[in-house]
């Protein structure tokens, strides 16, 4: 199979919490190559813009506040089948249901605090990177 790209993100409540390190070492040590990083503060439009398709869900203005309460690490992750790979190290959105070993189990302090981000698929990967990385930011 041949390498893929998918956009990740370590959200503000992991970076609070301080488990970046952590975090990113997980990613390493998973056989990722970080392709692109940086420390950003999410504007409001921007999370608001990321997360359009949940607009209409109950949680979507809580989740614009969460998402742009603090610095976040947004980055590009390459390996083969990145895209699935990367979601099943993060494990499921509600840490309750994540399985041991995964990141969501590991750091997530709730549904919404859930730590990190990834792409759900190919189509989302191809508007994520972009939404956030120049190509020359990508190495
Ligand atoms: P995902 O991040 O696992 O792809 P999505 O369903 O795409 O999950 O939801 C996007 C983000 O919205 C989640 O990661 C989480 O931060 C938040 N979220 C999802 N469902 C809920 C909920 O029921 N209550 C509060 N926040 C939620
Ligand atoms: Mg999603």
């Amino acid at each position: 199979m041949a390498l893929e790209r998918t956009f990740a993100i370590i959200k503000p409540d992991a970076i609070q919490t301080k488990h970046t390190g952590e975090i990113l070492a997980s990613i390493e040590q998973n056989g990722f190559r970080i392709v692109g990083m940086k420390l950003i503060r999410i504007a409001r439009q921007e999370a608001e813009k990321f997360y359009e398709v949940h607009q209409q869900r109950p949680f979507f203005a809580g989740l614009v506040t969460f998402m742009t309460e603090g610095p976040a690490l947004v980055m590009v992750l390459e390996r083969e089948d990145a895209i699935a790979k990367w979601r099943e190290l993060m494990g499921a959105t509600n840490p309750a249901n994540a399985a041991e070993g995964t990141i969501r189990k590991r750091f997530a302090e709730n549904i919404e605090r859930n730590a990190v981000h990834g792409s759900d698929g190919a189509d989302t990967a191809a508007v994520e990177i972009p939404f956030f990385f120049s190509t020359a930011e990508l190495l």
